[in-house]
């Protein structure tokens, strides 16, 4: 089973548009495994995007996502990683699909809403800059015997 890190960003908690996203991620079949509402220090952001350090959208990302509290989630399922792109779809909302998170809710690049692990591996090591091993819940749902 995938495990992905979910941020739910600023731009979607303000515009009050988190539990339409994560409504739409739990009706895919995927569990939550873990969850929490943060405001991202510079610290915590220059790590979780590390890969984008010297890249001229680096600055405005950070300041960005530290703009205002987000919410933080784990989800976990078959294929999870690329399940969770796929609903998100392309970086740059104007060019994701419709039916996609990005496609129906967002414009602008700088504003598209949710982050999504871009690999199982990278998923590990995004999850443990958010949460504690004693932060995730990996409990059985009577349900997934009719998702699986
Ligand atoms: P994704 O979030 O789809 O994995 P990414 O990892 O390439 O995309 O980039 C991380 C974030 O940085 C992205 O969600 C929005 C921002 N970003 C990426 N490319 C950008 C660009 N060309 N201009 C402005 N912001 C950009
Ligand atoms: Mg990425």
């Amino acid at each position: 089973m995938d495990r992905s890190l979910v941020l739910i960003k600023p731009d979607a908690i303000q515009r009050a548009l988190a539990g339409q996203i994560i409504s739409r991620l739990e009706r895919k079949g995927l569990k939550i495994i873990a969850m929490k509402i943060l405001h991202m220090d510079k610290d915590l952001a220059q790590r979780h995007y590390a890969i984008h350090k010297g890249k001229p959208f680096f600055d405005d990302l950070v300041s960005f996502i530290t703009s205002s509290p987000l919410i933080a989630v784990v989800l976990q399922g078959e294929n999870a990683v690329q399940i969770i792109r796929q609903m998100m779809g392309e970086t740059d909302p104007a060019k994701a699909s419709s039916g996609t998170i990005r496609g129906d809710f967002g414009i602008d690049i700088g504003r598209n809403l949710v982050h999504g692990s871009d690999s199982p591996e990278n998923a590990r090591t995004e999850i443990d800059l958010f949460f504690s091993a004693e932060e995730i819940f990996d409990y059985d749902r009577e349900l997934d015997t009719w998702i699986y």
